[in-house]
């Protein structure tokens, strides 16, 4: 046992006195290394398609190439994490993200590097880990967040850290409230109230019903050639909303939960679909909590 600790003391010292003489001191080795670890991006030059669906341990893309869905998994070493990061993401990739992807057969792909991002919307990751961030969608144009007058009541401090989350991230917003149709007393009134709630955040508020198709051709208007993700709680319509925009039945829609009086979790993964080449649209999961990443730190 001695004879292997001195045998490793001069090895050590053997190795060090190397370092010396060669002027390499392991730090600036280290540091180098460190570097490489922050170069996250590649180009988006160098990306070749669009990932459109984010599950546990996959996602899906569409190739430019071909305009073809692929499932794909990830080359975790290359899509690293940044080292000085006090916190990571929980998929290596987001909806909207631009990915250079290699084509494995017809249907499958490896996802081996991500394209920088134009902006991303995330939050605190819920759940039992701590230190993780939830990208909902990278590479935003416009971020739609929607709440409902009722059946889940309108509640300003839901989306209050969305708004500024978005704000920070320098992601255009508007605020939709929809289920206009549920409102019982005058709508003038209700709408009112609600402006004067939200005036101090200073975003562009609208109100329609998915379910009446009620001035939804006015807010489709406002969403051509841009990617646009839809995000709010559970049960508000944001799926209803995108079947009555896309005018196919996509998703899963569900009952509000009387029980609970809050929407059931349909949409479980976020999706991107086409309405046309230049304007997409993400459906997200449904936020319970959303916290927002600085707090993290
Ligand atoms: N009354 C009314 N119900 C709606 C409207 N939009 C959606 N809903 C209902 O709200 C429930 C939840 O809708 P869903 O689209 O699954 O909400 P999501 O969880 O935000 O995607 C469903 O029962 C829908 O039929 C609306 O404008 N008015
Ligand atoms: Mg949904």
């Amino acid at each position: 046992m001695d004879h292997r600790i001195s045998r490793k003391d001069h090895l050590i010292h053997q190795w060090m006195e190397h370092q010396k003489e060669h002027q390499l001191e392991p730090l600036r080795r280290k540091k180098a290394k460190f570097k490489h670890a922050q170069e996250r991006w590649i180009a988006l030059e160098k990306t070749n398609s669009l990932v459109t669906e984010v599950f546990p341990g996959g996602c899906r893309v569409v190739f430019d190439a071909d305009q073809k869905t692929y499932l794909c998994r990830y080359r975790r070493k290359r899509l690293f994490q940044p080292q000085n990061q006090t916190y990571r993401e929980r998929t290596p990739v987001a909806v909207g993200d631009r990915v250079l992807m290699t084509v494995l057969d017809d249907r499958t792909g490896m996802i081996e590097a991500q394209g920088k991002r134009k902006n991303f919307f995330d939050r605190k990751a819920p759940g039992r880990h701590q230190r993780w961030v939830h990208t909902l969608a990278a590479n935003l144009d416009l971020l739609v967040l929607i709440g409902a007058i009722e059946e889940p009541k309108f509640n300003l401090s839901t989306f209050k850290p969305m708004i500024e989350t978005a704000r920070l991230k320098k992601i255009p917003v508007i605020l939709l409230m929809n289920k206009m149709d549920l409102c019982r007393d005058d709508p003038s009134t209700l709408q009112a109230q609600i402006r004067e709630q939200i005036e101090p955040l200073d975003v562009e508020i609208l109100f329609l019903s998915a379910k009446n198709q009620m001035d939804i051709d006015s807010l489709e208007k406002k969403l051509l050639n841009q990617t646009t993700a839809f995000c709010g709680p559970s049960g508000v319509g944001k799926t209803t909303l995108l079947r009555k925009l896309l005018k196919r039945p996509i998703g899963k829609v569900q009952k509000i939960s009387e029980y609970h009086e809050e929407g059931q979790h349909t949409t479980s993964v976020a999706t991107l679909y086409f309405r046309d080449s230049k304007t997409a649209w993400v459906d997200t999961p449904g936020i319970r909590t959303f916290e927002k990443v600085e707090s993290l730190n």
